[in-house]
């Protein structure tokens, strides 16, 4: 959570608190149920290198009223998306919907979504009608999915904000754990010429995993990013997650890094010397080809990124060809 979401939830209490203390402490008439509540939720989580990425809503189930507000604020290096859809529909197969859609409320009528929303982006939507909806991220669903249930107006709430908060980093916490236990998978001898371009619980089996590590690995440890070949030598990369796709990209060698579409095709060929961009363009998780190789053919340190989690996510390898 970042320190600008805190100071919005300090004055969200500071100003909701005063009501609720009123009310209770009056004797007779009944007292009147406080007024809308705003509520602060997690989206994704992620180590500061942005390495183990958790993809959830934390908490996942939520449950408020009419005329109650949630902010959402994306906690991970890792974009996501806050999407809600009319009652009875859900994502489409194919690509995800990466634009903005509805407005700052929701009543289970009009799609209704933050669009990729970066790190910390703070979405507020206003729940204007009861009833059980789902919240997706469209880039990581169907794992990544929440229920927002809104009760009738002044119905008591079941849980706190501060045990929303505590089940939200309880879980988050799990989920980077997770992440972390399944660089331990990886299916490959340790430091040669295989590399995993991601790799996550379950590996490319699936089903679709809460956690996943946003690293090139040759080893079973999110830091073996560098892999080192003979002049002639090959690499191939395989995506070994199962929710996250990937690139293998290589710049010109000497100039900046170029700027590309991420979902972009492959560029060039199956060799590589350092003078021209070459690109696997994207490597699914599942149902795959999952793999990509190149041939090295010049001496040489090269750099690469995968161009969907190289700039907040790090996600940077290099090879060393000798
Ligand atoms: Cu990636």
């Amino acid at each position: 959570m970042t320190l600008r979401t805190l100071w919005h939830l300090a004055l969200a209490f500071v100003f909701i608190s005063p009501i609720v203390a009123c009310s209770t402490s009056s004797t007779t008439p009944p007292p009147a149920p406080p007024g809308p509540m705003l509520w602060a939720a997690n989206v994704g989580a992620s180590t500061s290198d942005g390495a183990l990425q958790g993809l959830n809503f934390y908490p996942s189930n939520m449950t408020i009223d009419v005329g109650d507000t949630i902010a959402w604020t994306i906690a991970s290096t890792n974009p996501h998306t806050i999407s809600l859809f009319p009652t009875g529909q859900g994502p489409a197969p194919g690509p995800p919907d990466l634009a903005p859609h509805g407005g700052s409320t929701y009543d289970g009528t009009t799609l209704t979504s933050s669009g990729l929303a970066p790190k910390t982006t703070v979405y507020k939507l206003t729940f204007t009608k009861a009833g059980i909806y789902k919240v997706y991220c469209l880039i990581h669903q169907p794992e990544m999915l929440g229920t927002i249930t809104v009760q009738v107006a002044g119905t008591p709430y079941p849980t706190t904000q501060t045990q929303y908060q505590t089940q939200g980093a309880a879980a988050s916490a799990t989920d980077i754990a997770n992440a972390n236990s399944s660089l331990a998978q990886f299916p490959f001898p340790s430091g040669g010429t295989q590399v995993a371009a991601g790799i996550a619980p379950g590996l490319v089996a699936g089903p679709p995993s809460n956690s996943t590590v946003l690293r090139f690995i040759n080893g079973p440890m999110a830091t073996a990013s560098t892999v080192t070949v003979s002049v002639g030598g090959t690499v191939t990369w395989a995506n070994e997650s199962n929710n996250e796709p990937h690139t293998v990209t290589f710049g010109i060698a000497g100039q900046p890094f170029p700027t590309l579409n991420p979902f972009g095709p492959k560029i060039g060929g199956s060799t590589y010397d350092g003078t021209a961009i070459t690109s696997s363009g994207v490597i699914p998780p599942v149902p795959g080809p999952n793999t990509y190789s190149l041939t090295f053919t010049k001496a040489g340190t090269y750099t690469y990124r995968c161009l969907i989690h190289d700039d907040d996510s790090g996600m940077i390898g290099t090879v060393i060809v000798q």
